[in-house]
């Protein structure tokens, strides 16, 4: 008995080891994500995580979930699981160079895009059309 509890903890932290996330942080990032538009702050949804349901005019004062880094200037992937469509700009208010995510796309790598610019690290602000 004290045996099998013990191995159970040792794969328990064998798999904590290799993830390097928690169940309870992963089954709060997929709750997040659900329905939502969600920034990453590496390439293929690494990093930080940052899920939003409506237009933000300013990114500046969001932060990465669990974190004090900001989200501004830090995306470089993003999932859109909304039916909306959602412009990332690279300026406040909705203005300067933008990225067009179309509604259920993702994409692991903002830096190389077709039919969008390059775009890592810009989103400063995000609309919902
Ligand atoms: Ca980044
Ligand atoms: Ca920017
Ligand atoms: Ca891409």
């Amino acid at each position: 008995m004290k045996k099998a509890v013990i191995r159970t903890l040792l794969v328990m932290g064998v798999v904590t080891g290799v993830s390097g996330i928690s169940p309870s942080y992963a089954d709060a990032r997929a709750a997040a994500e659900a329905g939502s538009f969600c920034l990453y702050e590496h390439d293929d949804y690494k990093g930080g995580y940052f899920c939003i349901n409506g237009s933000d005019v300013s990114l500046r004062k969001n932060y990465w979930v669990g974190t004090s880094r900001s989200v501004n200037n830090g995306a470089s992937s993003m999932k859109n699981n909304t039916g909306y469509i959602v412009m990332l700009h690279d300026l406040e208010y909705f203005v300067g160079q933008y990225y067009l995510a179309k509604p259920g796309s993702s994409d692991k790598d903002l830096t190389n895009n077709s039919g969008n610019p390059s775009y890592d690290n810009k989103a400063t602000s995000l609309e919902f059309r």
